[in-house]
């Protein structure tokens, strides 16, 4: 639906909705372009609204009747919804609709993907499939009748009636519109069941098309121990009778919460030790989690409006993690989560799309489903967890799932279950949801007589819309090494709530070392006057897994900061301790190889611009490479022995121990190929019998200028299996030397299985590209013009998808006169194209507003 001049709405408007609704039938009958929707719902006055206007949401609907209490009526219909005259008291609603799934592109309502049937509704997509107040304070019970002569016709909550061309589903417990689903089409599953720990028997269901049956044990084990984690952790059963989840081809995401039938991008659920790497493993069990454990932090208790959505999304994005930590190891998913945090939410929080973990205003909620919201909302999460305790964070949580259940709720009722539980005032702390921008927290210090002092100073740089900060509360864990690496003072938190402020340390024998912010404790940026020995020190003593591997880091990216910009050497202290490190067997082949890993492009040229400078593409990228290849050089040896040791022989396992070596062996596969050529990686990519190991084969032989033939053998291989062949188009543009890099996306996009219309297709290529930093920043401007071309041509098709992807540009402001007239002219190209979709105006508006 096209709007010509999109509409802000604002968090400081709410009102709630004039009726509330009793019980939901509805009933579909199926049809690929004709699709009948007949719904009928009890409505009656909402005592604590304001107002009783009967508005529902509704959008390219063709209604074909509707009726109050039995008697017709004819609304005023408009492009938005329709308007009617209502009784004053209860009253039934009922319309019929017809819609055209096979026509829906947007993958939002109801749609089709390779002939199955299925919907996304979050956040607004109901309103495409019925007349409905489409906003998720307005809770109900649904009743779902589906008929088609579609084998499987599922719907939420528990089964009931079926026969030859209907099914029934009965959900008993009140939803928002949000989490209605429906799939039908013909699916195969892989069944299983789990007891809860009060002994209710759930069937669960992995359903795929014909084919997959295969790949769904993962998903399946994945699910079973994200239920008993949520019982031991949160005391949270799950209840319903069936726990189902489908995985489609066609989705804009990753996956979707939806009642009792969680809906799966294919690329988030199938997985066999062939096809899969042990990132897209991890991946999975990651968001199958996610999902599930919505179940009670989104669907039983779930947001009032569209701005509180961090209320879920934050808090199951920490549970998920903190599952993940769980599962695998702790210090390796805090480093995974932070350098994510880093490139995606630090990126947002320094430009034009900065906004608050709980924003004020958007014109469409679907561009706010951000890093911000998702991963500062549990970072926020996680601060609070670590101010009040563990202990008082389990109470909260309890108050929160006891007081709170069946509510639409705020992050006001989430800040009053912790102040009620704990006795603190959390008005300053509320200033995390308010406020955007990443914080920097300048660190001095003193040193006299066994005493040492920690003076921090926090300052917010300004927002888009927000020029003044006020000062947070700031919780740094700070540990204190002796002179000889020995801890002489356990992590404290020094809670930092003043602009200014000091903390003290007594009775020390010597001038410690300190370690600030132990385990990213708070999403800040911490600026600290420092040394590179400082640094090598903290990798080689740091009990803190993450500042030790922070340690490292800051060495990579201090030598590749002085290459870039002083046209220094590969920096001898940085390849010393990353050796000493990577042959250190006492610590786990998951954390060397992430210590092996150097900062990205994006990081080096956030980096460089937050110390005011610009950043050059081309420099960021040529002193990558050129510290790879010292590296590869000083550790030739280390990098065999490396490669030999960490081969695994037992059978596949995507757990955290055969990840963890297959990470360290292919990380030191990168190194070899620099000096072989690629012979080393073209063993690998010929022998390996799983996908982590043949596509880090082809990636080395890609980067290597020697993957033509390896690509052409993979492609031959895997020809029929669709997330495979994602990969293989990704990989060919992310290895490209930038030179070519748009031209091989541009040929790619010219591959008779480049498909438009599937989100991860177009991901695969055009999604690469735009994080091809240096390729996309070719300084012709190809890159841009390729992207802005294709999102011109895929907005009509699928605007969330073009919206997202404008995110690409949004950093234009950090580079070079030449650069920023070029990515300018292609935004405002995109921004005059006729019929701009909402979605993909407001992105482009916000990016290029001063
Ligand atoms: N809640 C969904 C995301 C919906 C996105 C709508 N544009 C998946 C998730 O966060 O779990
Ligand atoms: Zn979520």
């Amino acid at each position: 639906m096209r709007d010509a001049a999109p509409q802000a709405v604002y968090l400081s408007d709410y009102q709630p909705y004039g009726f509330l609704i009793d019980r939901v039938a509805l009933t579909f009958r199926l049809d690929p372009h004709a699709t009948r929707v007949r719904s009928r719902i009890a409505f009656r006055p909402n005592p604590e609204a304001p107002s009783r206007d009967f508005f529902l949401h509704g959008e390219g609907l063709a209604l074909i009747s509707a009726a109050i209490d039995g008697t017709p009526v004819s609304p005023e219909v408009t492009e938005t919804g329709l308007t009617c005259t209502v009784p004053d008291g209860p009253f039934t609603w009922e319309a019929e609709v017809e819609i055209d799934p096979a026509a829906n592109t947007a993958l939002e309502g109801l749609y089709m993907s390779n002939g199955m049937y299925c919907t996304q509704c979050e956040a607004e997509g109901f309103r495409k499939i019925t007349y409905y107040p489409d906003r998720p304070d307005v809770m109900a019970p649904f009743d779902v009748r589906i008929e088609g002569d579609a084998p499987v016709m599922l719907s939420n909550g528990n089964p009931g009636a079926r026969g030859a061309g209907f099914a029934e589903w009965h959900d008993p417990w009140p939803k928002p519109s949000y989490l209605f689903a429906l799939v039908a089409g013909e699916l195969v599953n892989h069944p299983d069941s789990f007891t809860t720990r009060s002994g209710r028997p759930v069937e669960l269901n992995v359903w795929v098309r014909p084919g997959d049956e295969g790949k769904c044990a993962f998903a399946m084990e994945s699910l079973k121990r994200a239920m008993a984690w949520d019982e031991r952790t949160y005391g949270r059963e799950y209840d319903l009778d069936v726990f189902n989840i489908v995985a489609v081809d066609d989705f804009n995401m990753g996956a979707m919460e939806n009642k009792g039938l969680n809906i799966f991008n294919s690329a988030a659920v199938l997985a066999s030790p062939e096809t899969a790497t042990d990132a897209n493993f991890e991946r999975i069990e990651g968001i199958i989690a996610h999902e599930y454990f919505h179940n009670w932090t989104g669907n039983r208790i779930t947001c009032r409006d569209w701005f509180q959505l961090c209320l879920k999304e934050g808090l199951t994005v920490f549970r998920d993690q903190q599952f993940t930590a769980d599962q695998r190891s702790a210090p390796v998913k805090r480093i995974g989560d932070v350098v994510a945090l880093r490139a995606r939410q630090f990126r947002e929080d320094a430009g034009p799309l900065a906004h608050p973990v709980r924003p004020e205003s958007f014109v469409e909620i679907n561009n706010f489903y951000t890093a911000t919201v998702y991963e500062k909302g549990a970072e926020v999460i996680g601060m609070l967890k670590r101010l009040v305790g563990d202990d008082a964070y389990g109470r909260a949580l309890d108050l929160y799932f006891d007081r709170h259940d069946g509510d639409a709720a705020t992050i006001e009722d989430w800040l009053t279950v912790f102040e009620d539980v704990t006795g603190r005032d959390l008005a300053q702390f509320k200033l995390w949801y308010q406020e955007a921008g990443t914080p920097r927290l300048r660190v001095t210090e003193d040193y006299a007589d066994g005493t040492y002092t920690l003076h921090f100073t926090q300052h917010t740089p300004p927002t888009p819309g927000q020029p003044e900060k006020l000062p947070r509360v700031i919780p740094v864990a700070v540990g204190l090494l002796g002179p000889n690496g020995d801890e002489v003072q356990e992590t404290v938190i020094c809670e930092v709530t003043e602009a200014r402020q000091s903390f003290t340390f007594d009775g020390l024998s010597g001038r410690p070392v300190p370690s600030i912010l132990r385990d990213f404790s708070a999403p800040v940026i911490v600026e600290r006057d420092t040394d590179n020995a400082e640094r090598a020190f903290l990798l080689a003593h740091d009990t803190d897994p993450f500042n030790k591997w922070e340690a490292g880091r800051a060495l990579a990216r201090e030598a590749l900061v002085a290459m870039i910009l002083d046209d220094a050497a590969p920096d001898p202290a940085y390849l010393d301790a990353v050796a000493a490190m990577a042959r250190d067997d006492s610590l786990d082949p998951a954390f060397r190889a992430l210590a092996l890993d150097l900062p990205g492009q994006d990081d080096l040229a956030q980096t460089i611009h937050t110390r005011g400078h610009t950043p050059n593409p081309d420099a960021i990228w040529a002193a990558l490479e050129a510290l790879r290849d010292a590296r590869a050089a000083r550790m030739e040896e280390l990098a065999h022995e490396l490669f030999a040791a960490h081969q695994v022989t037992a059978p596949y396992r995507p757990d955290a121990a055969q990840s963890g070596a297959r990470a360290l062996a292919n990380a030191a596969l990168a190194m070899i190929t620099r000096r072989d050529g690629g012979a080393a990686a073209q063993a690998q990519f010929e022998q390996a019998t799983n996908m982590t190991l043949q596509l880090a084969g082809l990636a080395n032989l890609l980067r290597a200028g020697r993957g033509d033939a390896a690509a052409r053998a993979f492609y031959d291989q895997w020809r029929d299996d669709r997330l495979v062949i994602d990969k293989w188009f990704s990989l060919q543009v992310v290895q490209a030397d930038p030179e070519d890099t748009a031209d091989i996306a541009r040929r790619l996009t010219e591959h008779p299985d480049f498909e438009m219309k599937n989100p991860n297709r177009f991901r695969a290529v055009l999604g690469a590209l735009s994080m091809s930093q240096a390729g996309f920043h070719h300084a012709s401007g190809k890159g841009y013009t390729l992207l802005a071309d294709w999102l011109i041509r895929l907005d009509p098709v699928n605007p969330q998808t073009t919206a997202r992807l404008c995110t690409a540009f949004e950093t234009w402001r950090r580079f070079d006169g030449n650069r920023q007239a070029l990515i300018r002219r292609e935004l405002e190209r995109i921004r005059a194209t006729d019929g701009l979709s909402r979605d993909t105006t407001e992105m482009i508006d916000r990016i290029l507003a001063a």
